[in-house]
């Protein structure tokens, strides 16, 4: 085979060429910066990529991975919207003209966080603890690493949290801050609804506290103190039967949090006993405390009476009567309504309209006490821990005294 000189030198120009080219190409340098503005509930980035360059070439192709799933490519400035509620990581990939390529990752500072009272609890999610660090500081002069959940206790005051992520290989961090307002625990809020049906006689009431919430902890427990003696607790809904309800009581409804801090509200319960003596008729409301409670008596025919006892004359008809028992206080009520059809009966003397009327039918319409629904925001008085307070039924107090008595009666005759 014959090959002519000036082809040979040509090729092996051209595999010398190619050598040189092979061994001296560099890979492009990535030079990044970044700078954050902060928008309330976002933060942006921007990256900046302008300084990076190829030293016998030149950058053919850019790609960066925001780290949440987006991308974007050729972009040598360049913008990104960060919730920052978890740590994240950025790649930024540059290919020169020789097909060459580097790579730079830069981890993200974010975390979520909830209050426990006056206990943060931070979660950094996202990156993997064997190739990042978490370093916490919380703003109160101490500080921990390496995790990303921790939890601090703060005394209340204002504090800036500074969560900073440190890619362990190469050094690469980024840090990220937020301002905190730690208050002393609040107590929970009480929203309650009541209810009532009148079934064959028997008045049963449904109470629901399940709406209530804490908003720096939880409800650890509801308790219902009825006012009969009764009493519940663990329980958001629940429901009660005072039968007849021939007299007036007090329902207390507690919301308490896992502090031990609480609200409370309680109620009246309209209830009366009934006395008919043809058409004159007497009720009695019961025994609340008199300097608290207020009892309105609306007859339903345009005449109105105040106090626990109460009479009324009715002319023949039939009439609504309501009454209503108010906390002087608080401003909360509670009624009831009875419904008297009153006739005239004609007995055949002929004396007409002076004679007694006779109540042919009194009973009860079962309209009772309408639903209801109250918040409570809590007061001077909810600020107070439960236990101050020694809360206890007038039930167990007389139980309590009567154990006392037949012990002390044991030891008196035991003793002779
Ligand atoms: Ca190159
Ligand atoms: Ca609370």
């Amino acid at each position: 085979m014959h090959m002519r000189p000036g082809t040979f030198v040509l090729f092996t120009l051209m595999l010398m060429l190619t050598a040189i080219n092979i061994g001296a190409n560099s890979p492009p340098t990535i030079r990044a910066s970044g700078e954050w503005e902060y928008f309330g509930d976002y933060s942006v980035l921007t990256l900046d990529l302008r300084e990076s360059y190829d030293s016998d070439g030149y950058i053919s192709d850019i790609v960066i991975d925001w780290g949440d799933g987006t991308y974007l490519e050729n972009e040598q400035l360049a913008s990104h919207e960060y919730t920052l509620m978890e740590s994240l990581l950025i790649t930024v990939t540059i290919w020169d003209d020789d097909g060459y390529s580097s790579t730079q990752i830069m981890p993200i500072a974010g975390y979520t966080w909830r209050f426990e009272g006056t206990e943060i609890f931070v979660d950094a999610n996202g990156l993997n603890e064997n190739d990042f660090d978490f370093i916490w500081s919380w703003g109160d002069g101490s500080a921990e690493s390496y995790g990303k959940l921790a939890n601090h206790n703060f005394e209340p005051g204002h504090y800036r949290v500074f969560l900073e992520v440190i890619h362990r290989e190469s050094g690469n961090k980024n840090g990220h801050h937020k301002n905190f307002n730690v208050e002393a625990n609040k107590p929970p809020n009480l929203v309650y609804s009541i209810s009532w049906e009148n079934i064959m006689g028997d008045s049963i009431i449904t109470v629901d506290m399940s709406n209530s919430y804490d908003v720096d902890g939880y409800i650890a427990t509801h308790e219902i103190d009825w006012g009969d003696g009764e009493y519940l607790t663990d329980y958001s809904k629940a429901e009660h039967n005072y039968g007849g309800l021939y007299k007036s009581y007090l329902l207390s409804l507690f919301v308490v949090d896992e502090e031990g801090y609480y609200s409370t509200e309680t109620i009246p319960i309209a209830g009366f006993k009934l006395v008919e003596r043809g058409n004159y008729v007497e009720l009695d409301a019961g025994n609340l405390p008199a300097d608290r409670y207020s009892y309105t008596w609306d007859w339903g025919d345009g005449k109105f009476s105040e106090g626990r006892f109460a009479s009324h004359t009715y002319s023949s008809g039939t009439y609504l009567m309501k009454l209503v028992v108010k906390d002087i206080n608080s401003g909360l009520e509670g009624s009831r309504t009875h419904q008297f059809i009153i006739n005239e009966e004609p007995n055949g003397d002929g004396a007409g309209a002076n004679e007694p009327l006779d109540i042919l039918d009194a009973q009860d319409d079962g309209v009772g006490d309408p639903t209801r629904e109250g918040t409570f925001e809590g007061d001077s008085n909810a600020n107070r821990n439960l236990e101050n307070q020694t809360w206890i039924s007038e039930t167990a107090l007389w139980a309590i005294i009567g154990i006392l008595v037949t012990i002390l009666c044991a030891v008196f005759f035991s003793n002779r």
